[in-house]
């Protein structure tokens, strides 16, 4: 898949805006209504040394992809828990354990992008390299690393990936790199400058907006200034001529700290992070597809009190922490990282194993001819075995369609 813009001018170039494939929502039900029902423990992999965290994202097929050290590890099959290294950074591009900062599949799954952190580089490399029989090392015959400032990125197409970025102190910003460009001098032009804070999280939808926000107020006493957690929305339009976060785009909402944005194949935005300054943390906030398109196209403000347009979702049901979040596509599950731990929320109805809405026959007739497996979609009470109990959840269901 070639770039949605054309190089040097961000215009968009009509021949190839059918490039996009981010979160094309089909006409099924909407997998908003059941996140939070339940949640399921998500094992993560330990913190290497001299690393901070673990930084995940999730391949089209449903395994978890994840960073520490100087490794990125594979998940063995969906849902297994078990994460083994599929690769390891040469020391020629990367000395250092990543802190890390981030780790993204591009919408076709072809291509990843690792942010190593402060002051190191984003890694870009072809996610067929990764493999646990044989790693992989990453060096630069076969990866790409950039010196560019980073702390959240989403790839627009297979080859563009933007990034948002800054200094502390200093107003934050988004560029677009060209992760087919020259590692020695990047193409990575500013496309949002001037964000009144640290740096946010970052999603493209459908149509090729940016959406991003302000990370952390630098002026929390400015007033008509943004403020921690403001999300705005950019179109393909305004972006590629160079916008500038206080005066351009749409505000969405004041969420969290949106230090992590990311949809679900509905279109809901999943935001993540926390604002200890107005007591706003502690849970990730969703936002209803519906409620955002009705901004979009009506203007009609979104109501960040109504469950019905915000979810909050609290795994660790304390109001505590401060969580990354994930979408996984092939699962149809929201991953929620906090320190404390990871967890997993699923937007499919509990009986549905093929995610086609609801629980009927061949839902049934799946789960029967895996019994006593430890398949992941029939095991609908995540114990290890597929038993009469996964079987009584799923005729409990019975007929039940998601809305
Ligand atoms: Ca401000
Ligand atoms: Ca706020
Ligand atoms: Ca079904
Ligand atoms: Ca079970």
């Amino acid at each position: 898949m070639r770039s949605i813009f054309c190089r040097r001018a961000w215009a968009p170039c009509a021949t190839t805006a059918v490039g996009l494939l981010l979160m094309t929502s089909s006409a099924s039900a909407d997998l908003f209504h059941q996140y939070g029902d339940w949640y399921r423990n998500v094992t993560q992999p330990t913190i290497a040394p001299g690393s901070f965290g673990v930084a995940v994202a999730v391949l089209p097929d449903g395994r978890l992809i994840t960073a520490t050290g100087l490794e990125v590890l594979l998940e063995s099959e969906v849902g297994s828990n078990i994460h083994n290294v599929a690769a390891t950074i040469d020391a020629s591009i990367l000395s250092a354990p990543v802190d890390p900062g981030f780790l993204v599949v591009s919408p076709g799954g072809t291509r990843i992008a690792l942010g190593a952190g402060f002051n190191k580089p984003v890694i870009v490399f072809d996610a067929a390299l990764l493999n646990a029989r044989t790693p992989a090392t990453l060096t630069s015959t076969n990866a790409a690393a950039f010196a560019v400032n980073h702390f959240a990125a989403a790839w627009i197409d297979e080859q563009s990936l933007a990034i948002t970025g800054g200094d502390f102190g200093q107003p934050a910003f988004v560029t677009v790199l060209d992760t087919t460009s020259n590692p020695a001098a990047p193409e990575n032009p500013i496309v949002i400058d001037n964000i009144d804070g640290a740096s946010g999280g970052i999603a493209i939808d459908d149509e090729g907006a940016i959406y991003t926000s302000n990370g952390f107020d630098n002026s929390p006493n400015t007033p008509g200034t943004s403020e921690t957690g403001w999300i705005k929305r950019f179109t393909l339009a305004e972006w590629s001529s160079g916008v500038d976060f206080e005066n351009d785009g749409l505000f969405l909402a004041d969420l969290l700290s949106a230090s992590t944005l990311v949809f679900d194949r509905n279109g809901a935005l999943i935001v993540g992070g926390g604002d200890f300054d107005a007591g706003d943390f502690g849970n990730v906030a969703v936002i209803n597809a519906s409620a955002l398109n009705t901004i979009i196209e009506s203007g009609v403000a979104i109501d960040t009190k109504s469950p019905a347009q915000v979810k909050r979702l609290d795994p660790l049901g304390n109001g505590s922490g401060f969580f990354g979040a994930a979408f996984n596509p092939g699962t149809d599950e929201l991953l929620l990282t906090d320190f404390a731990g990871w967890f997993a929320t699923s937007g499919r109805i509990t009986g549905d194993l093929n995610g086609d809405d609801e629980v009927a026959g061949d839902d049934l007739a799946s789960l029967l001819a895996i019994f006593a497996s430890d398949n992941f979609f029939a095991d609908l009470n995540h114990d290890g075995v597929v038993n009469g109990a996964d079987l009584a959840m799923l005729l409990a269901n019975w007929g039940r369609e998601s809305k």
